[in-house]
């Protein structure tokens, strides 16, 4: 039977008015087999926040019981404003995709949608896929969506726990529904261009929860039918600037090669996410020719030794010699970073500014190590589930290595200036 459907991404980073780029992909994925299957379907994202203020690291964490009040904070305008949305689209059912740091405030509209009549709550995204039980313990929550939603979706609608088999070919799903956005017209042009051209990841990063969501096997889409989305995208909505959010995109050498000549003549701007040890000269070459116009690395850290206990597989020297080529090619880079691991000490810390004061990326993007679920890390025993505490990340209240909160917080100012004083970092987008 044809339902009317809302999808809600749950806010976050907007409750600290930082800023927030880009589209939520997966429930656009849902969205768009489920107008296939005939229903009608609407996407709230509740966290879009363009132009929010994008604060530099040390500002994030000194803002984040902000995120913490405002939570508990139940006239809130964040929430009044999704309880109209509700209000007003009265849909059958409501979808709440839950990240880890979006679990609370997620399962916070759950109890809204309740409140307001909704009959069927259902949650799903990677913190509920590990975890479904921090879901359904709600009362406000009917079931659950482990894994890919695409195919399983209506199965929701009568059943509590859901367990998707992976999508073997997900070429045959429909292409995000960005017309379903609500508040379309408001979204950037450049923001509608997150695109995602294959699943999974051929890495086992211990601080990475890629295998647990989407398995060993990379799942890919054909190169044209990416390029007619592209295309697509960019003649419905004047988008020039695409974000593959792959989380491996050159992994296949010739699988770039064919993007790159493929995409090259249209003058679009594009960037994705890769690892330092699947990029080479002659692949560089071509993206940098093709429009490619950021790239972002996770080189983590500046110790071999932190780099191993992360199971990162790959050798300071790979990331020398990546950085080396990418600035030969001068496209913009960012490089992931991540301090606080497992084992890590205030020693290696200091290598990971010499690392990066050497190898010059154009931005920096730190973490403090979090231990989430369905990580190797997390399956190790290290470090407490912060997922079920309330503090996260942010707080720098859950750190399971062995730097010091001064060390931290070094590092935390050494990004900003850095960020500061980087003259490409004012172009780079969605970091
Ligand atoms: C793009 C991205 C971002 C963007 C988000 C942009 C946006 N507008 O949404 C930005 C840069 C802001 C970001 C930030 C962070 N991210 Co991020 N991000 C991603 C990335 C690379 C792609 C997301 C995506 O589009 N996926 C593609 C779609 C198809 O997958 P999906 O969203 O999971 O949806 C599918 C299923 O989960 C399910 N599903 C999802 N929702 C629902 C809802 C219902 C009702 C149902 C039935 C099913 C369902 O069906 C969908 C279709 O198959 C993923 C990695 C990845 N490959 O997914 C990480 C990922 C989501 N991020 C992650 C993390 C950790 C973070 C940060 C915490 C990092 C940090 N240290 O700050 C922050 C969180 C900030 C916050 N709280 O908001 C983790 C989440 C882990 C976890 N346990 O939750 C991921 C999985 C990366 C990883 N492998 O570790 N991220
Ligand atoms: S961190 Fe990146 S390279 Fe490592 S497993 Fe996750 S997605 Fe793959």
């Amino acid at each position: 039977m044809r339902k009317k459907i809302l999808l809600i991404d749950p806010p976050f980073q907007k409750f600290m008015n930082f800023s927030k780029n880009g589209i939520p992909i997966g429930l656009l994925s849902l969205a768009g087999e489920l107008k296939r299957k005939g229903h009608s379907v609407e996407v709230l994202d509740s966290d879009y926040n363009p132009n929010g203020i994008p604060y530099p690291f040390m500002a994030k964490i000194e803002h984040y019981d902000e995120y913490l009040n405002n939570l508990h904070n139940g006239n809130h305008p964040i929430w009044s404003s999704i309880a109209s949305h509700i209000e007003e689209s009265k849909p059958d059912v409501v979808g709440i995709s839950m990240i880890s740091t979006k679990l609370r405030s997620g399962l916070k509209i759950a109890q809204i949608a309740k409140s307001l009549g909704v009959e069927r709550v259902i949650a799903g995204g990677p913190h509920v896929t590990i975890y479904p039980e921090d879901a359904l313990q709600s009362n406000y929550v009917d079931s659950v969506v482990q894994g890919e939603g695409e195919a399983v979706f209506e199965r929701a609608l009568t059943e509590k726990v859901v367990k998707a088999d992976r999508i073997r070919d997900i070429k045959y799903l429909a292409w995000p529904a960005r017309e379903t956005l609500i508040g379309l017209k408001d979204y950037q042009p450049n923001d509608l261009g997150f695109v995602m051209t294959a699943r999974g990841c051929s890495g086992s990063c211990n601080f990475c929860c890629s295998e647990s969501l989407w398995g060993k096997i990379v799942r890919k889409r054909d190169i044209d039918d990416v390029i007619r989305e592209m295309d697509s995208i960019h003649n419905t909505y004047g988008t020039n600037q695409f974000y593959l959010v792959d989380d491996t995109f050159t992994l296949e050498k010739k699988r770039v090669g064919e993007f790159c000549k493929k995409i090259s003549d249209r003058g679009y701007k594009w960037g994705c996410l890769t690892r330092v040890d699947k990029l080479d000269e002659n692949m560089l070459e071509k993206m940098a020719c093709s429009g490619c116009s950021m790239i972002k690395v996770g080189i983590e850290s500046g110790s071999q030794n932190v780099l191993d206990l992360m199971n990162k597989r790959i050798t300071i020297s790979q990331i020398e010699y990546a950085a080396k080529l990418i600035n030969k090619h001068s496209i913009p880079w960012l490089a992931y970073i991540m301090v606080g691991v497992p084992g890590e000490i205030s020693a290696d810390v200091d290598k990971t500014m010499e690392l990066i004061n050497n190898v010059r990326p154009s931005y920096i993007s730190t973490s403090i190590y979090t231990p989430y679920p369905g990580t190797g890390f997390s399956k190790q025993g290290n470090g407490i589930d912060f997922a079920r505490e309330e503090a996260n990340h942010h707080s720098m209240k859950v750190l399971a290595g062995n730097v010091p909160r001064e060390k931290i917080i070094e590092f935390m100012k050494f990004a900003d200036r850095y960020n500061a004083n980087s003259k490409a970092a004012h172009k780079i987008y969605n970091c």
